[in-house]
């Protein structure tokens, strides 16, 4: 290492696929020996046990009675210059755009030009709120006052440039998995909770919104569990599961589909699995597949976002267009039928995961990126 540094990270500590990639950057700079501040509303849960040089500053927000909204991104901010000053942070690392990147820009601005600002996307700020018209100005401010901005995938990119007219450099830094944690587990116990040894399991894990094509995901297992027996497994927790519950039972399936809802040990849950579904309409990047791809579970998935760039169609998984539930079922046969192929995909995956999406690849990256912008060669 050139030298340890102090890095603050923002984040949204207990939604989705950003706060966990934040958090388990976070971790890994302090096994490298960087001093990490997380600056968030609550404790990252996947912070877990106690770490010597990881601290955590709560944000507090004033509810002064004339406050019809109370200013959650002001005291950020204020957090934010506050812990830099106090702590003589080197570099703040926040993550999704809104509204970290211009709650970080007001920070540096209060605490002055030494503080390095490095703002990664993760996907809905972009694809989603940089298309409202009354967010798309300040997430534009926000990005151009960033010294760095990292994407999670080069469709981000190329969509961050087309929505919001960006013509600065963005890094690309794929999402990583901890080679440590995901890896395929031995689970035949819990495996046989769920399956008989003759059965195949399908799983999906997210947050049950719309862009998840949930309903998509029930049309593949419906059309693949017609053919062999089979069960579905579904993680997580969202608006729309209680719709997915009702298609499940209209259906005649629910003697076939079993619901986790939120799950802590994820490298576990999906290590029983045999593949994984992600049928998304937008899908920045899609972590969960990553994770799966480490466990040995190949990804049936729609052509969306940056989904191609993980999954290699005909080698880690199979990709179909949007809502193409039949090519999707018909690529899930395909895999289930055939042993042979099954293991040369499963193979794959694993070599795929730990030499491309690496925790100590991309983390040395975002190092690069912060060296970067400190100036320190
Ligand atoms: O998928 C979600 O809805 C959660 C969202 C988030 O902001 O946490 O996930 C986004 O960031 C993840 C981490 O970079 C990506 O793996 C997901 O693909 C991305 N989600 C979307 O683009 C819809």
């Amino acid at each position: 290492m050139i030298r340890p540094l102090k890095i603050g990270i923002t984040c949204y500590p207990s939604l989705g696929g950003s706060g966990v990639v934040a958090t388990e950057l976070g971790k890994l700079l302090a096994e490298k020996g960087h001093e990490i501040h997380f600056i968030t509303n609550s404790i990252p849960f996947r912070l877990g046990k106690f770490h010597r040089n990881i601290f955590y500053h709560e944000v507090e927000v004033s509810d002064y009675y004339v406050f019809r909204y109370p200013p959650y991104d002001l005291s950020l901010a204020s957090k934010m210059n506050q812990v830099a000053r106090l702590q003589g942070l080197d570099v703040l690392h926040v993550h999704y755009a809104v509204p970290h990147a211009i709650c970080a820009f007001l920070a540096k601005e209060m605490s002055g030009d030494k503080l390095k600002v490095v703002t990664t996307l993760h996907g809905t700020d972009i694809t989603v709120l940089a298309q409202d018209e009354s967010l798309k100005d300040i997430i534009r401010l926000g990005i151009r006052k960033s010294d760095a901005v990292t994407a999670v995938s080069q469709d981000l990119i190329r969509e961050t440039r087309e929505l919001l007219e960006i013509r600065e450099p963005i890094d690309l830094t794929y999402n990583f998995v901890d080679k440590r944690i995901y890896y395929p587990r031995e689970c035949s116990d819990l495996r046989r909770e769920f399956v008989r040894p003759n059965e195949k399991l399908l799983m999906h894990i997210s947050n049950f919104r719309p862009v998840k094509r949930t309903s998509d995901v029930v049309d593949i297992f419906a059309k693949v569990n017609a053919e062999i027996p089979s069960k579905l497994l579904l993680v997580g927790e969202g608006p729309d599961l209680p719709k997915i519950q009702t298609k499940i039972m209209q259906m005649g399936l629910a003697n076939k589909v079993h619901f986790l809802g939120k799950q802590d040990d994820v490298a576990h849950v999906i290590s029983i699995a045999d593949l994984m579904l992600l049928p998304s309409e937008k899908e920045s990047f899609g972590l969960v597949a990553l994770e799966a791809m480490a466990c040995g579970v190949p990804t049936i998935g729609s052509i969306a976002g940056g989904i191609p760039e993980l999954v290699q169609h005909g080698v880690t998984g199979f990709l179909a267009p949007i809502g193409d539930t039949d090519q999707m079922a018909s690529y899930a046969l395909q895999l289930l039928k055939d042993p042979e192929l099954f293991a040369k995909f499963r193979k794959a995956c694993i070599s795929r995961a730990t030499q491309q999406f690496c925790n100590d690849l991309i983390t040395a990256q975002y190092e690069q990126i912060y060296y970067r912008v400190l100036g320190i060669p």
